[in-house]
């Protein structure tokens, strides 16, 4: 691929409406073991809104269809009177409304991409978010041709007994030879990317759920035979979910039926087809014993992101690509509110925090950096990023603190009383946010326009004896295409501790009367505000707490002392910063230019740790995230430049330091944990975090005590937790953890995701020879997503010290994974190219390292749209 080639670019500026639209679309699939016959008949109609007033010619997407047939109005054409090339087919309207008939032949038995119709454990299913619908048949496959489906399916019905697609069952029939068919027909209209077909054999749980205007919604919940017995909780998260969107939204499932199908093979969690959701078995599947605490989390929130689509995504959907984070952002901010409502509101902000500084950050400091609305693509599959989903989120989540909740929701119903049944754009969600609220947010699109992370800082004086002024400033680093940034609008939520860690109240210049907490907005490059109080001031003695609950998406650089880092830590009332203290605390030691840390340094950090766990009023999960160390890949993300050796080095010694001198506490945590009769979740987390620390302390002394944990385990959290451990150690122990664990759940594909993963988490050399070994086990398979993450994706974002060993092995490994998905699954391999992404933050020998990689997969003949956009970014200046 010519690196230079710019005609690849699509452009957020280009956009223009087509000039034909697809009022009904109607579909046969004809399925066999090795091919599928579709054939579809589109009522074309002239787009009354389109400019273009001569009749042009129709250009319908197409990949890798093989064209059988073609007919206007059923006249068949001939090859003269058509173009057909690698993307397209061209044909030359002589009237502005038709029918048209086209027959294509595909073989979704060779699709490994898993975009299209594929074949999942010899069941087809289909994904065609974003332009996976253009590989089943010739289309307008953009998101703003709205259509009304009827798909009528026919197979063999002793392989394929359940057929299904979107909205409703209105016939089914058997036919001659053991074949049957089903038609289906959707009556909401929508685009082509929320088209889904499945056929195969499944084993079904259903149930039942009344909406508050008392109609009655089928549920159905497709899986693979024999596993019927995981399915409870992903309904009843599926019926939580549906009651939950009432209540917060006002909002009412439509159809009257609600179908879920678990695959195995899945490029990502799941997709949101209109009443036939395709799930990924990782996001249904779960029962104690295979799934873990945060497997069940990962159902719950999935199940619920879905769900929350049809109104943020299907009813009302993108009028093109570009505009992804309005329903991405959007429909994960609606699934964050849910399970911070479900679960332990502050835990599950710190969990998407935790996110957004070891991902998003990453992103927007890297090469593939672009604002949440981005201004182009060469590969659409290549954008649905953290920054769109999860920051998207966050900007969403602003607008939310800015209006309250009340004024949030009044912009929500007019979004929806505005815009329900159309395709359309972030700018229309934005106005009917202002248009609800009178207000006028012509600052707070640069959220939308800006890639970057803006950084915060903030200088605190006293003004006067009893007046504190805290000056702001803001900036935002370049990012690629953009130089020069405006301001961003940024809320930033705060209060303050006295020197005892207590709460003090304070009054704001315009409004006089005293609160503990406040949100200030930031507008301009440099803003102050002035704080009172009811005595004198003293800035040893009071200690800002800013940016509560992470209230905006940016970098804070407070400038504080480790001795108020370790105020805030014990005693922040907002849970949030609390954990955040505690983070930056580590932080501040991990990343100064010292080759080592000072044993006071680390005994602070120690002492901090045993103070916060003998609190008693302290939620265990809320002690379990405390103590973790700080996440490599946000301390990557943070600086402009690593030394990753020293930063290594020193991770390691604050790890086995917590570990030695707390010994004692961890066998006391463990113990007593342990000995719950009813453990929650957040006991389970707090225990299993002890035991690994007692194994980072004396793997020789604990092995014994993670082993028999692993096989008096009563459930997958615990069974896991002694594997991942013991997999990270030299002892015999090991050995029989990880065959014990084979032989218990070889046969558990879920489960054996797990075996694959612990074992890439040892931290030394010789983990890149096990992962090559493990990519030849029979049970790995480099066309199953869920293994790749399962092995290398656990490698190259959770084991990142042996990522990136010096020697470059873990480069190596994963620039010849790479080259193998180029063939097998682009967005996959893509996904994993990303990983290069900070490479220029790096020593001259590991950039020269990862240098040769990226252009030794640049110089692959048929290399990939999806693997080419981000490997050609990554070496762009
Ligand atoms: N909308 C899908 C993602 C489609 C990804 C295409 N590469 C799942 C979701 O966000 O709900
Ligand atoms: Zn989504």
């Amino acid at each position: 691929m010519d690196s230079n080639n710019t005609s690849l670019v699509k452009y957020r500026k280009d956009y223009t409406p087509s000039q034909y639209l697809i009022n009904r679309t109607e579909l046969e699939f004809q399925l066999y073991q090795e091919h599928v016959i579709v054939s579809s008949k589109l009522l074309i109609r002239i787009n009354p809104d389109s400019a273009e007033k001569a009749l042009n010619s129709l250009e319908l997407d197409g990949v890798e269809l093989e064209l059988l047939e073609v007919k206007v109005d059923d006249i068949t054409l001939s090859p003269d009177d058509y173009q057909i090339d690698k993307e397209k087919l061209t044909i030359h309207p002589v009237k502005p409304n038709f029918e048209l008939h086209t027959k294509v032949k595909i073989y979704p038995g060779k699709n490994t991409s898993l975009e299209g119709l594929y074949l999942s454990n010899g069941k087809f299913c289909t994904q065609c978010e974003a332009e996976g619908f253009r590989k089943i048949t010739y289309y307008l496959d953009r998101p703003d041709i709205m259509s009304e489906f009827f798909v009528s399916i026919e197979a063999d019905k002793k392989h394929f007994p359940t057929l299904l697609s979107n909205g409703n069952l209105i016939a089914s029939a058997d036919l001659d030879n053991g074949r049957h068919k089903a038609d289906w027909h959707d009556p909401f209209v929508k685009p082509s990317y929320l088209f889904a077909l499945v056929a195969g054999e499944y084993d079904c749980l259903t149930d039942q759920f009344v909406t508050m205007s008392g109609r009655t919604i089928e549920l159905k919940l497709f899986v693979d035979k024999g596993k019927l017995d995981q399915c409870d909780f992903a309904m009843q998260s599926l019926i939580k979910s549906m009651q939950w969107d009432e209540q917060e939204f006002g909002r009412e499932y439509d159809l009257d039926l609600y179908m879920i199908v678990a695959v195995s093979d899945f490029n990502m969690g799941a997709m949101e087809n209109k009443g036939l959701n395709v799930f990924n078995t990782a996001y249904v599947l779960a029962k104690k014993e295979t799934a873990t605490d945060a497997d069940f989390e990962g159902v719950e929130r999935v199940i619920a992101h879905e769900y929350f689509h049809n109104w943020t995504g299907n009813r009302i959907t993108c009028r093109d690509w570009f505009q992804l984070s309005l329903k991405e952002g959007l429909t994960v901010f609606r699934d964050q509110k849910f399970s911070e409502d479900m679960q332990s509101a502050a835990v599950e902000r710190i969990d998407q925090v935790k996110i957004i500084r070891a991902a998003q950050f990453v992103e927007d400091s890297g090469p593939m950096a672009h604002p949440i609305r981005p201004d182009s693509y060469i590969e659409m599959n290549n954008f649905y990023t953290v920054t769109v989903y999860n920051k998207g989120a966050e900007v969403i989540r602003m607008m939310h603190t800015l209006l309250g909740k009340k004024g949030f929701r009044a912009g929500m119903d007019l979004y929806f009383e505005r815009h329900d049944g159309q395709a359309v754009t972030c700018e229309d969600f934005i106005v009917a946010m202002e248009d609800a609220n009178k207000v006028d947010w012509s600052l707070f699109r640069n959220w939308y326009r800006q890639a970057g992370t803006p950084e915060v800082s903030v200088n605190p004086i006293v003004s006067s004896a009893n007046q504190l002024t805290l000056e702001f400033s803001q900036s935002c680093p370049a990012t690629p295409g953009q130089k020069e940034k405006r301001p961003f609008m940024i809320p930033i939520k705060l209060g303050f501790l006295d020197s005892q860690g207590k709460s003090i109240s304070f009054s704001l210049a315009d409004n006089p009367i005293p609160v503990n907490e406040a949100l200030v907005v930031l507008e301009k490059p440099q803003q102050s505000f002035t704080f009172e109080f009811d005595q004198a001031v003293n800035l040893d003695t009071l200690t800002p707490s800013l940016l509560r609950d992470f209230s905006a998406p940016v970098k804070l650089k407070t400038g504080y002392s480790q001795k108020q880092l370790a105020l805030l830590f014990a005693h922040d009332v907002n849970s949030f910063n609390r954990w955040d203290a505690g983070q930056s605390l580590m932080a501040n030691l991990l990343l100064s230019e010292t080759n080592l840390i000072t044993e006071s340094d680390l005994n602070a950090i120690s002492d901090a740790f045993a103070n916060l766990l003998d609190d008693a009023n302290l939620d265990p999960s809320l002690k379990a995230l405390a103590i973790q160390l700080p996440n490599l890949n946000s301390l990557i993300g943070d600086a402009d430049n690593v030394n990753l050796d020293q930063l290594f080095s020193k991770y390691r010694q604050m790890k086995s330091h917590c570990a030695v001198s707390l010994e004692q506490n961890w066998l006391a945590i463990y113990n007593s944990q342990s000995n719950q009769i009813e453990q929650s979740s957040g006991d389970r987390w707090l225990k299993n975090t002890a035991l690994n620390y007692l194994v980072e302390a004396d793997q020789s002394k604990y092995s014994a005590l993670a082993l028999t944990q692993q096989s008096d385990a009563d459930n997958m959290t615990d069974e896991v937790n002694a594997l991942q451990v013991l997999c990270r150690t030299a002892q015999p122990q090991k050995q029989d953890s990880i065959r014990n664990f084979y032989q218990k759940w070889q046969n558990e594909e879920l489960v054996l995701d797990k075996w694959f993963s612990a074992q890439a988490q040892l931290d030394d050399q010789q983990v890149i020879g096990n992962i090559e070994k493990l990519y030849a086990h029979e049970k790995f398979s480099v066309t199953n997503p869920n293994k790749v993450r399962a092995l290398f994706g656990a490698f190259v974002g959770g084991n990142t010290m042996q990522f990136h060993t010096a020697t470059g092995a873990g480069y190596e490994l994963l620039a010849s994974l790479v080259k193998k998905l180029n063939k097998v699954n682009p967005q996959i391999g893509a996904r994993m190219a990303k990983q290069f992404g900070s490479w220029k933050k790096f020593d001259s020998k590991r950039q020269a390292l990862i240098k040769e990689h990226l252009e030794s997969i640049l110089s692959i003949e048929d290399l990939s749209k999806d693997i080419f956009e981000v490997v050609n970014k990554s070496l762009q200046d």
